[in-house]
């Protein structure tokens, strides 16, 4: 899916702004709010999750639906056009209406949909409504808790014996909800590109893009790539194709290097950054163009005062800044997809990101495991599990969709912390493995980042499936914490069982909660003396270990979740406060990762 630009032959409109806006007292639908303008609307910002912007926790834990609407219009020059709407980010239903009519709905808010209005826009004034729930459950990703249920993530802090209906999250972060990325309006015209696939094969100093196009109409395409002087450095015709780059300039891991992809169809003109690199496993190494690579970063969440979820880009630019401060490379975009802004901006920059779907709280065994009548079930149980997988590869499809032309998108995470030793974990995954490699042209690695529940090789579906395993493991803190001469010589022992599987290791989350300002002379757990005493155990084993080929801390900024008892205003494992001040683990990092090169780490 191409991302909206303006090129000499199409046209944007960003419709951010201030929208009216209501939350929904369960007469919306029926009274057909979408039909006529907003009685006593809120002002609301688009993009923004609305959560933290009234003072009110019902608003801010509002359980249901929420009513966006603004009055659009378009130029006369537009009417030759095909003109579409597109949402980057609606969370997590949407139900989009055009002048009173139901015009798209969409599943899944962490990517974006579009529809055509060419003949559905009126002269003057159309009114724009954009109905957005948040509800999640056990046919959603991400998974929420059924209302009945106790238990959850962060345990015992299920809804309980509360009258209404709330939100039970199966995850550890706010449900920041509402129109989190921008709304646009583009025009293309009637002919058009529908989408671009390229591919890279370098060869020695040399490269070949295998490119194809998707077109719509009849015409002539024509696909040039030029350099960053503006120099035309190769050319094609026809809708696929190869174009060969001499002495081909590689985009590599904080030392990027874009090159134009042109393509023109008739009329239509697009414009594409395309950066050439290879990426690959072999043995227990990670390739980027041949080189074994080492990761270095974080596991870190799109969240922000008082934004939520809201697309920051100031935040963005700061957060790979500091990456960069500290020596990281790379990141995961845990637990969903990130916007398409920061993964331009990661393409720009020589970021490497592990790109992660919505698939996060696939797992009924949190907090004790779920309960149906006082019995426990299976996440795969199904009649009572999860019913997520025909959903699962729906984002599969649309995430790839969207990122396979991104050079910092290295590896595809199909879940995070899914039940993957469960009975039924492996025909629930294999599919989904199977259609992630089927689908991505450039054929990436994949992974599911497996979590710490007794998740031996020899249970973890991931040991088969996975082409790295991503483990992420709290030795030292929830299991084993305070003390960490124990939890070092499990974890010593859990490598040596991966050691037997043959494949890289990444470290995709290990972190301990510190609250910032709290110290004392002893390591005491919450203290950041301790967060830096946890990353230095876990670090001497990982550097004993060739088949680890990467860390990524868990987080790189404090967060907001859910409510709970191990909840402090939050999640406090940041190496930075949600303020992206440092704490004292985050200068210990940044003498690590100076010294850690990026390539040939491990022999
Ligand atoms: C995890 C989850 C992450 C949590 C983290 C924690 O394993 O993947 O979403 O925030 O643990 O801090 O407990």
């Amino acid at each position: 899916m191409l991302y909206p630009i303006l090129t000499p032959s199409r046209f944007l409109s960003d419709l951010s702004g201030v929208w009216d806006f209501k939350f929904d007292d369960g007469r919306g639908f029926e009274e057909k709010w979408y039909e006529k303008p907003l009685e006593e609307p809120l002002n609301m910002p688009v993009p923004a999750s609305y959560n933290d912007l009234t003072e009110s926790i019902e608003n801010r834990d509002h359980y249901g639906w929420v009513f966006y609407q603004r009055k659009i219009s378009v130029p006369s020059f537009v009417k030759s056009q095909r003109l579409m709407l597109r949402c980057d980010a609606v969370s997590h239903h949407a139900r989009v209406y055009l002048n009173g009519e139901l015009i798209c709905t969409h599943e899944c808010g962490f990517l974006p949909f579009e529809v055509e209005i060419t003949d559905k826009i009126k002269d003057g004034d159309n009114l724009l409504t954009i109905a957005v729930s948040n509800i999640i459950d056990y046919t959603t990703l991400p998974v929420g808790g059924k209302a009945s249920m106790m238990g959850g993530m962060m345990g015992g802090m299920g809804p309980g014996e509360s009258e209404k209906p709330v939100n039970n999250p199966n995850f550890d972060f706010f449900n920041y909800c509402g129109i989190n990325r921008p709304v646009r309006l583009y025009t293309t015209p009637k002919n058009y590109i529908e989408d671009i696939t390229v591919v890279p094969n370098v060869m020695g100093k040399d490269a070949e893009l295998i490119y194809s196009v998707d077109t719509v109409g009849e015409g002539d395409c024509k696909v040039e790539v030029f350099d960053r002087t503006g120099t035309k450095v190769a050319e094609s015709t026809g809708t696929s194709g190869v174009l060969k780059i001499t002495d081909v300039t590689l985009w590599q891991p904080l030392n990027a290097y874009l090159y134009d992809v042109r393509v023109t169809f008739n009329e239509d003109v697009y414009t594409m950054p395309y950066g050439v690199r290879t990426v690959r496993v072999e043995g227990a190494k990670f390739l980027i163009n041949d080189r074994p690579f080492y990761f270095k970063g974080f596991g870190k969440h799109e969240d922000t005062f008082p934004a939520g979820r809201g697309m920051n880009l100031p935040m963005n630019t700061k957060d790979l800044s500091i990456m960069k401060w500290q020596g990281a490379n790379s990141f995961r975009t845990s637990h969903y997809p990130y916007s398409e802004e920061m993964m331009r901006l990661c393409d720009e920059e020589g970021i490497v990101v592990i790109d992660e779907t919505t698939a996060v709280g696939v797992n009924l065994s949190f907090g004790g495991g779920a309960n149906f009548h006082g019995k426990t079930i299976g996440t795969f149980d199904k009649e009572h599990g999860v019913q997520t997988q025909e959903h699962h590869k729906e984002v599969i499809r649309d995430l790839i969709k969207r990122d396979k032309n991104h050079a910092c998108v290295v590896m595809w995470s199909i879940a995070n912390e899914p039940d993957s030793g469960a009975e039924g974990a492996y025909e629930y995954f294999a599919p989904l493995f199977a259609l992630a490699r089927e689908l991505d042209p450039q054929k990436r690695p994949c992974t599911l980042v497996s979590v710490q529940m007794g998740n031996a090789p020899v249970v973890d579906c991931s040991a088969k499936l996975s082409d790295v395993i991503c483990l992420n493991r709290y030795y030292g803190w929830y299991f084993g914490g305070p003390d960490l001469i124990g939890p070092e010589k499990a974890l010593r022992a859990e490598l040596d069982g991966w050691k037997k599987v043959g494949k890289p290791v990444v470290f995709t989350e290990y972190g301990a909660d510190t609250v910032m300002g709290l110290h004392d002379t002893a390591p005491v757990m919450y203290t950041e003396e301790f967060q830096v005493d946890y990353y230095k155990m876990n670090h001497k084993v990982f550097d004993d270990y060739d088949i680890v080929v990467g860390e990524q801390a868990w987080n790189f900024a404090d967060f907001a979740t859910s409510q709970s008892l191990l909840r402090v205003q939050g999640n406090k494992k940041g190496l930075f406060t949600r303020d992206r001040k440092p704490k004292l683990a985050a200068h210990y990092f940044r003498q690590r990762w100076h010294e850690i090169p990026d390539f040939d780490y491990k022999k």
